[in-house]
């Protein structure tokens, strides 16, 4: 059996047994006093559990009967993205209602069952997902039905995965809360960051966090696809790098376009990342010509820090090539080169490239990455593509179309939007960090001083030998000010990053979830919604809705199993 399939299995094996303990777990819950909530159906049994918390929502008391479960009714013919996830929430809506299987509906019964119209209304359809998706819909649910509004398909599918979350269980069955619903969303670049380098992530398990990221309105997935520890994708113009970069754990270059796909009908972006000029281990495998530091070691102590010689003509050709091959796989305008955690010894150890400093006046490793940088994003410009790199990009002048991925201090974002680059929020977010869900969503995008070190701290990390590059730009003072309006324009939203040294393909669901889901709310609701209780009452319901979608996420938070009755 391989492994893909033993998975399957056991996820099958899984949440049958999840099911069979329905029955015990309120009697059980009852005995501890834990509030019986939600425990394994994935369904509220009172309020509706939404998340992200929709931009204006009111709950009138009243139900539809659900056991019939929905039947969609499309104001003028779906389109073929539409048809399917129609077909994808019809099946989910009516397994959340328990509504029995239509094939298995005997004659009988089929006359009493009535199934819940929902009436959508959708504007143009799009041709291609941009950072300009129109997200917003509005939901209104009375006694005469559903009617679901939407400017473009992109709205449609967050509609329905409200509508999704407002099945609860009643007295006598399945229903469908009323609810008056305008939502959208506040930042448009909602993300995970999966580092497939580190372990290799199989297909099947990108696309279970695909089906995860859909139902919480996530849009967008960075996906970590080069470092020191593997290439993982098949190059047809550098076969080489699949070759001695990868272990022959790779993507075909098939899958990846059947995975943007999927991504594309769930709403979601793809954005590469194949990270320069650090980083660059496996790419230097192939292509040791390249490298910094000759010979090229291929099991240094440490794995992050080969880098390339951002001083010869060769290095900006292999990249202009590299980065034409992978740009046409993923057609999303973004595209992120890296940029992050260049050792500044790997430059200035190798004489070469300090005499190449000397004679064009990069008086800094810092200045030199700076000009490798722009020469980067000039590649990627002719490419047609918008430059996204990790916030060490912007310590010196670059190009203002460059996007900075803020990860460390979170005062890169007051320096990077003062600077008028289009801002990415990654500090604060890390899920390898292993911080309650709480702790992230307390962390808003707009705060300067959410995240980072004090100069207390930095002074005894630097005492015991820490890097001064590496440690100072972690200090987060003097605190800069809040950010202004204007500032505030620049800052597209955030990503939730998993950095996946200690975590494999089976681990990463229960990495990801539930705590991505309240990263969600984070970057979806309006910033005022800030209440951690209410936050984890709505995770419990959250988390069994995930795992009833296939997605292994983790059984309970601390927080969550221990919530007490009032
Ligand atoms: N790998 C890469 C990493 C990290 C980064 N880049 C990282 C650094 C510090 C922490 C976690 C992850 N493992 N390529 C930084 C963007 Cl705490």
């Amino acid at each position: 059996m391989t492994h893909q399939t033993f998975s399957k299995l056991r996820r099958a094996l899984l949440s049958s047994a999840a099911v069979l303990t329905l029955s015990a777990a309120p009697a059980l819950a009852a005995t501890q006093g834990i509030e019986p909530v939600a425990v394994s159906t994935g369904v509220a049994t009172a309020a509706p559990a939404l998340m992200p918390v929709p931009a204006s929502v009111s709950l009138p008391a009243g139900a539809l009967p659900l056991s019939g479960g929905v039947t969609l009714q499309w104001d003028q013919q779906p389109s073929p993205l539409l048809t399917r996830a129609a077909e994808r929430f019809t099946k989910r809506i009516n397994m959340l209602a328990g509504r029995v299987l239509p094939e298995k509906v005997d004659a009988a019964q089929a006359g009493q069952v009535t199934s819940v119209p929902v009436h959508i209304q959708v504007g143009e359809d799009r041709d291609a997902l941009t950072v300009h998706a129109k997200e917003n819909y509005s939901l209104e649910v009375n006694a005469s039905g559903v009617t679901l509004t939407a400017d473009g398909p992109d709205g449609v599918l967050h509609g329905l995965a409200t509508l999704a979350q407002l099945v609860t269980r009643g007295e006598n069955g399945p229903q469908l809360a009323f609810a008056t619903i305008t939502d959208s969303p506040r930042f448009p670049w909602r993300g995970i960051m999966i580092d497939t380098s580190r372990h290799f992530m199989a297909v099947e398990t990108l696309q279970r966090q695909l089906d995860a990221m859909e139902l919480l309105k996530m849009n967008v997935l960075h996906l970590h696809l080069s470092d020191g520890t593997g290439f993982r994708v098949e190059s047809k113009r550098m076969p080489e790098l699949t070759e001695k970069g990868s272990h022959g754990q790779y993507y075909t270059q098939r899958e990846l376009k059947d995975l943007v796909a999927y991504a594309a009908d769930r709403g979601i972006r793809i954005v590469p990342e194949f990270d320069v000029p650090g980083h660059a281990l496996a790419l230097l495998l192939a292509h040791p010509e390249l490298a910094a530091q000759s010979p090229v070691n291929p099991e240094p102590k440490n794995k992050n820090n080969a880098a390339l010689d951002p001083t010869i003509p060769e290095t900006l050709r292999f990249v202009r090539k590299l980065y034409a091959e992978m740009g046409k796989l993923f057609p999303d305008a973004y595209f992120h080169s890296g940029g992050d955690e260049v050792d500044p010894r790997e430059w200035m150890k190798n004489p070469k490239i300090v005499a190449y400093m000397k004679d064009n006046g990069f008086a800094t490793p810092q200045a030199l990455q700076a000009h490798f940088t722009a020469e980067v994003q000039k590649i990627l410009a002719d490419q047609g593509k918008v430059m996204v790199g990790w916030d060490e990009v912007s310590e010196a002048p670059i190009p203002k179309e460059v996007v900075v991925d803020v990860w460390r201090s979170s005062k890169f974002l007051a320096s990077a939007s003062a600077d008028h680059h289009p801002v990415i929020v990654s500090a604060g977010y890390y899920l390898d960090l292993l911080q309650p869900a709480s702790q992230h969503y307390l962390v808003d995008p707009y705060d300067p001083a959410a995240n980072g070190i004090t100069r207390a701290q930095a002074d005894k990390l630097l005492a015991k030998g820490g890097r001064p590059d590496l440690v100072n730009a972690f200090v987060k003072e003097p605190a800069p000010a809040p950010l202004t309006d204007e500032q505030k324009q620049y800052i597209l939203g955030g990503e939730a990053p998993l950095w996946s040294e200690l975590v494999t393909d089976e681990m990463l669901d229960a990495r990801y979830w539930p705590r991505a889901a309240a990263i969600a709310e984070r970057f979806w609701s309006p910033a005022s919604v800030r209440d951690v209780n209410d936050m984890y009452r709505r995770l419990a319901v959250v988390n069994t809705e995930l795992q009833l979608t296939g997605v292994q996420a983790q059984a309970n938070t601390h927080r969550m199993a221990l919530r007490l009755s009032p």
